[in-house]
């Protein structure tokens, strides 16, 4: 039997055709506009069924005895885990206050409803810090699109004419954002790639630009510059739609290519003509991913990238950048019933905090200042859904001291991962393949689509849903987590909108309410404070922060250690994110494993060269906060004086950790993002 629900074993959240026989899953396939034959290959998905029926699963809810050597684990009943854990809830409310009690969010469980189960359930507790991960994810990015025109715009990627691939690599995240950028390229469009790796998008680009790493902000800016001084902008959207072009201007006059080209390792005529292109074909899209985050500037330079959007009048154009129309769904968190006078651990990123109704708190390191330095307050109790910090946050040794100085962590999840093994309670959560859920990724634009179970919960977990609402109810929370089944919770939410998931069921792939319209902001201007897209912001004006993006020199070096640099000359690049791997996960599922058995370095020829590094020797890194080894892989797709370091083997063993090697202590002012992305570093062949 086939059923339709949509894959989360990453955050692309595909829609996908789950094979199911005798209840069990046997295969999954994508869903595509592309023939099945010539459809991009996601080998996770290949593995689904690898990893459901993994013989690694958590079983049963398992609490920490304590003892000798740190203890043990002993299986216990739903009933008895979840007593204790409301137990301790209620006991550090009584003695610390509700706000001690934290519970942080991963991206796997998707940053869809049970980020809202999850906020409801802590907001009527009485504590504010429900906290995501988003400081390194794209919501800092989110952030960014907000101030300049409102909220995040999507690329219609199919239509455009020019795409920019702007540090994303689709090839290797998103097969569904590939297929349409073949599908762009095949009927003509053209693609810029900027990214300092070689990656295959940038192997089929006709311009492809290798950034220095941390400097895109320049790059942008200096883009801004061409486009003006050519006058190859929007005039009419220019004038009529925008506040701040004077100061922009001005500001942009500063990175003219020809000065600032080479501290950023390219060419000034590259970049003229990757903004003549830019500009001069119409409509066209910016597609930002992920290598604008983890860095220090990440709010300002996703700012200045917006500005081109706006500059050149593909905002919200058919093919090119779309403000989304959001399907309209019930705000359940019930933020307005928190006590007033606590204050988040979040404080200090008032903006961060405040610029979206629903993301709420993202600036993920508050957690951890939190818990050792006791700022604003020490924070006692933690539960982490969905999520493994003890390898994926940065300085992850500082991170397991904290994990570590915590008076009670209660962990969700399906495996025993490195940050499972340090809980006092670990709940065994299911897999997307055996849970309903509603996928807010599909809700951002005129669109639901449902997430089915299609096979029944594996031994004894539970539904992230279920696990939220049977503790909120432990919690005394009976009339405000009225839901028996996950049905009625999404039906409430979905009022607004007129769709209940019986209709949803009918329609597997999906309801789509109304047709994208697009210069919705001649009727309606944009969500920004002037109603027109900002290059000049006088909220963050107002707030101390620099109206028009200012970068280098004016601000901090981006990369982390740089003052360093005598003794750490290497530029290290967080994180080749390979497809068979979701960051920590899958690490030991044979199927996959087999096909990527371990983690590389890739060192340029040059260096290599240079410090007699052949493939396969095994390398030692070193920063100022930690060292790892892993082996080589001499390669020219990283530029000269670089190096780029596998992503998620930590999980393995602490010495593969690329986290030992990040700093988490200088950090953006508005979005709490540290300068992770890229380091200083040494290395050094082990002997
Ligand atoms: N296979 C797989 N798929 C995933 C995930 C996974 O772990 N594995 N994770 C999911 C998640 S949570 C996310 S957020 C997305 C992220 O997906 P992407 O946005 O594609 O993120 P990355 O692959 O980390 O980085 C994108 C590109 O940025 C480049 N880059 C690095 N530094 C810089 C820089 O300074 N400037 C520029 N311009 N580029 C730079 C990298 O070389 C890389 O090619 O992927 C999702 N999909
Ligand atoms: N150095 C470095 N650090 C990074 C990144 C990087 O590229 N380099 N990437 C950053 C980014 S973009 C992100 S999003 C974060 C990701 O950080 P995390 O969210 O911590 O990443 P994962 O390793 O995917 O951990 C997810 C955990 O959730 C579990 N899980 C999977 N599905 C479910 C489910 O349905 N329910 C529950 N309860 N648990 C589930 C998995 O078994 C896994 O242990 O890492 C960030 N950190
Ligand atoms: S890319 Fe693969 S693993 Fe990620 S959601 Fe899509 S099918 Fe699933
Ligand atoms: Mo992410």
């Amino acid at each position: 039997m086939e059923k339709d629900t949509i894959c989360r074993l990453c955050s692309s959240c595909c829609p996908i055709k789950a094979g199911i026989i005798d209840n069990r899953l046997i295969e999954a396939e994508r869903k595509s506009f592309v023939s099945k034959e010539r459809r991009h290959f996601c080998p996770k998905l290949k593995a689904a069924a690898d990893i459901v029926y993994s013989p690694d699963r958590l079983k049963r809810p398992l609490v920490k005895k304590k003892g000798n050597g740190g203890g043990h684990f002993v299986e216990t009943s739903w009933d008895e885990a979840l007593d204790l854990i409301a137990d301790k809830f209620n006991w550090f409310k009584k003695e610390h206050g509700a706000e001690s009690a934290a519970w942080l969010r991963g991206m796997a469980a998707d940053w869809g409803a049970p980020w809202d189960y999850a906020n409801r359930l802590m907001n009527l507790f009485g504590s504010p810090n429900t906290i995501g991960n988003g400081s390194v994810c794209h919501v800092a990015r989110e952030i960014a699109h907000s101030f300049t025109y409102g909220a995040m715009t999507f690329p219609e990627i199919k239509k455009a004419k020019c795409i920019i691939v702007w540090g994303k690599n689709d090839m290797d995240t998103n097969p569904q954002a590939y297929e349409n950028l073949l599908y762009a390229k095949q009927h003509g469009a053209k693609l810029i790639v900027v990214d300092p790796v070689r990656i295959g998008l940038a192997e089929m680009a006709d311009i492809w630009m290798q950034i220095k790493p941390g400097h895109d902000g320049m790059l942008a800016m200096s883009m801004i510059h061409e486009i003006i001084s050519n006058k190859l902008y929007d005039d009419d959207f220019v004038n009529e739609w925008t506040v701040g072009f004077d100061p922009l201007k001005e500001a942009a006059r500063k990175y003219k290519a020809d000065k600032i080209a080479d501290s950023i390792w390219l060419d000034p005529d590259v970049i003229k003509n990757a903004a003549r292109l830019y500009a001069t074909s119409k409509p066209a899209c910016i597609v930002d991913g992920n290598g604008l985050d983890m860095q220090l500037n990440v709010f300002d330079q996703t700012r200045a990238v917006c500005m081109l959007r706006g500059l050149t009048g593909n905002i919200d154009k058919s093919g090119g950048d779309v403000i989304p129309q959001p399907v309209p769904a019930k705000n359940i968190q019930c933020k307005d019933l928190l006590p007033r006078d606590v204050k988040s651990i979040t404080c200090d990123y008032p903006l961060f905090n405040e610029f979206h109704a629903t993301w709420g708190r993202h600036a993920q390191s508050c957690i951890i200042d939190a818990i050792l330095d006791k700022k604003p307050y020490p924070i006692k109790m933690l539960v982490v859904q969905s999520a493994n910090p003890a390898v994926t946050m940065t300085d992850s040794n500082r991170v397991t001291r904290a994990l570590e100085n915590l008076d009670f962590m209660v962990v969700i999840d399906l495996f025993m991962t490195k940050t499972a093994s340090l809980a006092d309670v670990v709940l065994p959560a299911t897999s997307s393949f055996e849970k309903t859920q509603l996928n807010r990724a599909f809700l951002r634009n005129n669109f639901v689509m449902l997430q089915e179970q299609v096979i029944e919960c594996v031994a004894d977990s539970w539904p992230d849903w279920k696990i939220t609402f049977e503790l909120a109810r432990k919690l005394g929370l009976k009339k405000e987590f009225p839901w028996q089944t996950v049905e009625e919770a999404i039906d409430y939410q979905l009022e607004p909108a007129g769709i209940t998931v019986e209709m949803l069921r009918k329609t597997p792939d999906g309801i789509r309410i109304g047709e994208t319209e697009y210069e919705k902001y001649k009727n309606r201007g944009f969500a920004t404070p002037s109603g027109k897209l900002e290059f000049y912001s006088k909220r963050l004006e107002q707030h101390g922060h620099a109206p028009v993006p200012l970068f280098e020199n004016d601000a901090e070096h981006p990369i982390s250690f740089y003052d360093r640099k005598d003794e750490f000359p290497i530029l290290g690049i967080n994180g080749a994110r390979s497809n068979p791997y979701t960051h920590s996960q899958f690490r030991k599922i044979p199927s996959l494993v087999k096909q990527e058995p371990e983690g590389f370095i890739d060192i340029h020829p040059d260096d290599a060269h240079e410090k007699e590094i052949a493939d396969n020797d095994r390398l030692c890194v070193e920063t100022p906060k930690g060292r790892i080894t892993m082996k080589a892989r001499v390669s020219d797709v990283i530029h000269q004086g670089s190096i780029r370091i596998g992503w998620g083997w930590g999980e393995i063993d602490s010495e593969y950790s690329l986290n030992n090697l990040t700093d988490d202590g200088k950090r953006n002012t508005i979005t709490c993002t540290p300068s992770s992305r890229s380091f200083m570093c040494r290395i050094a062949k082990v002997k």
